[in-house]
């Protein structure tokens, strides 16, 4: 066993899902079709397709996730077992507004999560809810753009301040938009989708479209959170960066130089959200890149005005940029400009293992941004196999959790990062967001079904599952 540190008292262990990932039951009880709901099953290394609405004969993965529409109490008690005092998920903007741009609330959807907030307290676990977690209303996608249009801004805040208002006295951790800069990146189909509604075309500024889209989420953001400290000041309202730092790949300059842009690229997001204010070498570069911005006065005072309480972050991996000889813009392009790491193993999806990228990501975002963290989400996806006795010996799992863990005590009794707690990603296996597989496997839980939504999607516990009671049960220390 290796001895970890203690973490403080009150620290919050927990586990994170997003809703489209796990619940399935994506036509009932009045819920409207989201974004999730037209993405195709894709593979490792095969992207996911999108479809004009909800096809016969395509195979999308999300209109069952792992059934915890139908099986959470059951869910739940198995994340008391483990020892949970919280769990993040999202609440189906589609269970609540089922087109997005309605003015009355379903009440079905609005019970739903009442139902689902009461039994997690039951069991002494705080819910922890995200706003937005690439489930836009697809009709909003259709009939309006999604965030290329400013009027969406609206939609947000009212689904926001409805959700605020009911669940005022069972929810305080909040987070407004899910991983808001994985959307800087170009590939297929472009993130730009899932984070922020856009259907682009072959001719159309893709990244112009991002920077605008993302700026109106910037501001509908800052507008709920003073929306939210209205109805309960008690409320911790965050933002939710998708952390990956980027190295450069030697000492030479034009690396480090790269490097430092590459992470300007990715993480301005975070200025805005928790600075308030846009940084200085952005709008140079829309300057320079002839970007016609819809960014107001009025906008910009908003954003000073709705600074977010804490960085909730995910962290999986890192990546690696080197400089282009003799050019002096260094106009950092993401996936084009990644290198290898010489250094890190990788998963079989690719992703690069790298705890210590973890400590170092939290000591730069406590320099920068100055406020409490969150992990909510970190984890290890891998097929896993189940034997004849039904058991998953998932001791790769065990061995990434614990290199990770023990890089984020480290940040926080050595370091002195402020952090508030830590929920791994699919605490519960559930369906991944990137591939639509359900091999991707992330759990303590195992769930008996496959890719094509065929299984008895029983529960059951991996060797993961154990561990981590005794990680939580020791507050950190038997790691
Ligand atoms: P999957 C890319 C890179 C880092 C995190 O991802 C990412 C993505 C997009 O897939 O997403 C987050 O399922 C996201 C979750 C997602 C999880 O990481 O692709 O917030 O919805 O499931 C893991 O393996």
């Amino acid at each position: 066993m290796t001895k970890g540190y203690k973490m403080p008292k009150g620290f919050l262990w927990g586990g994170a899902v997003a809703a489209h990932q796990l619940e399935g039951g994506w036509n009932v009880d009045g819920k409207g079709v989201s974004i999730a709901d037209v993405m195709t099953a894709g593979r490792n290394g095969v992207p996911r397709k999108v479809t004009d609405g909800v096809k016969e004969g395509e195979v999308y993965p999300n209109h069952w996730g792992n059934d915890f529409y139908h099986r959470y109490p059951e869910d739940d008690k198995l994340f008391a077992e483990m020892g949970f005092k919280c769990f993040r998920t999202s609440i189906a903007w589609t269970r609540i507004f089922p087109n997005g741009d309605e003015t009355t609330p379903n009440e079905a959807g609005l019970k739903f999560y009442d139902d689902l907030f009461d039994d997690l307290l039951s069991h002494g676990i705080q819910p922890v809810v995200t706003l937005s977690h690439f489930e836009i209303p697809y009709h909003l996608v259709k009939a309006y753009g999604g965030f290329s249009n400013r009027k969406m801004i609206d939609f947000f805040v009212r689904f926001a301040t409805v959700v605020f208002d009911r669940y005022k006295d069972k929810v305080k951790y909040w987070m407004t938009f899910n991983e808001i800069n994985n959307q800087t990146a170009w590939s297929d189909p472009h993130p730009l989708l899932q984070n922020s509604g856009l259907q682009l075309g072959a001719d159309d500024n893709w990244e112009q479209a991002m920077y605008q889209a993302a700026h109106y989420e910037l501001v509908a953001s800052a507008l709920a959170v003073q929306a939210g400290h209205a109805i309960n000041p008690d409320f911790q309202i965050g933002c939710m960066v998708a952390m990956c730092p980027i190295y450069p790949l030697t000492a030479k300059p034009a690396d480090v130089m790269m490097a430092e842009r590459a992470m300007q690229k990715r993480y301005w997001f975070g200025d805005v959200h928790c600075l308030g204010e846009y940084p200085k070498w952005l709008p140079k570069y829309f300057e320079r890149k002839g970007f016609d911005m819809d960014i107001t006065a009025a906008d910009l005072a908003t954003l000073k005005a709705g600074t977010v309480d804490y960085v909730g972050f995910s962290y999986y991996m890192s990546f690696v940029t080197k400089g282009r000889d003799g050019d002096q813009e260094y106009d950092f392009k993401e996936p084009d400009d990644f290198v290898e790491n010489p250094y890190v193993e990788k998963s079989d999806w690719g992703w690069q293992i790298d705890p210590t990228g973890l400590r170092y990501a939290m000591n730069w975002m406590q320099d920068r941004w100055h406020l409490p963290q969150f992990i909510v989400e970190n984890g290890f996806g891998a097929y896993d196999k189940k034997e004849a006795d039904g058991s998953v010996h998932d001791d790769y799992r065990i061995s990434y959790f614990r290199d990770h863990i023990l890089a984020m005590e480290e940040a926080v009794a050595l370091d002195g990062v402020d952090l508030i707690g830590y929920t791994p990603w699919g605490c519960i296996d559930l369906v991944s967001a990137s591939t639509g597989e359900m091999a991707k496997r992330y759990g303590f839980i195992y769930v008996d079904a496959d890719d094509n939504g065929h299984g008895s999607f029983d529960r059951s516990k991996k060797d993961s599952f154990d561990w981590f009671q005794q990680v939580i049960a020791s507050d950190g220390e038997d790691l």
